[in-house]
Order: structure tokens, then sequence, then C-alpha cells
């Protein structure tokens, strides 16, 4: 078995979850803060079958975009006043450990 942690945007996790919950695969949903841009984003732990992880990771990369994000001043703070600077950033589509699971048990 493995746990399979995604990290997606706000934006793509409706999308996301509808796709899971219509595969039948059960996932749990966390409201998240990505810690360099503090925006929130959302981590799905997904609990699945080892021959499941190519399916779930599927649905992912299908449902989750790539994007512009803009950068809140505070992380712009300190770059010089003149001359260019990087106001956006790219984000996404996700990002996804999957690690092994010594143990499950529903008590
Ligand atoms: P954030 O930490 O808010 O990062 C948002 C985006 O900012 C990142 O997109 C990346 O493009 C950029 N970024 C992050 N740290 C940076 C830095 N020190 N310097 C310059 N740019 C930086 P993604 O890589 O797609 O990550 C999206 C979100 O996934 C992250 O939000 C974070 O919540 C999570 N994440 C990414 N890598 C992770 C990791 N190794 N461990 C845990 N969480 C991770």
């Amino acid at each position: 078995m493995k746990m399979v942690t995604a990290i997606v945007n706000k934006k793509d996790a409706g999308e996301v979850c509808d796709a899971l919950a219509e595969e039948k695969i059960t996932f749990t949903k966390m409201a998240t803060t990505g810690g360099f841009l503090k925006a929130g984003n959302v981590t799905l732990l997904i609990g699945v079958e080892d021959e499941q992880v190519e399916k779930v990771l599927e649905l992912i990369r299908k449902h989750c975009a790539r994007r512009m994000e803009p950068m809140p001043a505070v992380v712009n703070a300190g770059v010089p006043a003149f001359g260019y600077y990087k106001t956006e950033v790219l984000v996404g589509g996700a990002t996804v450990f999957v690690s092994p699971v010594e143990r499950f048990e529903k008590m």
C-alpha cells in the first residue's frame, strides 16, 4: 500500500476531488498554506493499493494546471526599487509524494 500526498492549487482541488470520488478512491482533503507564497493550497492524503497509484497520479496530472501566481509584497520585500524584479512565480500543477505504508488499520 502507498500514501499519495498531493499538494494542489485551490483552483484545481474541486475537480481533482470529484475525479477521485468518481473512481471510488478514498481521500482526505486538508486546507494548507504554502510556505513560500503563504497562500492557501489543498493537501490530499490518498491511501491506495500499489496498483492504483498510477491511476491516482494520472487523475491529478489531468486536473492540475501549471499557472503563474502573484508573489505577495512581503516575498518581494528587499528588492531594489528600480529595475526588473519577479512579481509572479510558476506554481504547480501539483507537488506529489508517494510513500510506502507500513501498516494500515481501521479501528
Ligand atoms: P509555496 O511554498 O507557497 O510555493 C509556491 C511556488 O513558489 C512553488 O511552486 C515554486 O514555484 C515557488 N517557490 C517555492 N519556494 C521558492 C523559493 N525558495 N524561491 C523561489 N521560488 C520558490 P510549486 O513548486 O509548484 O509548489 C507549490 C506548493 O507545493 C508550495 O507552495 C508548497 O506548499 C508545496 N511544496 C512544494 N514543494 C514542496 C516540498 N518539497 N515539500 C513540501 N511542500 C512542498
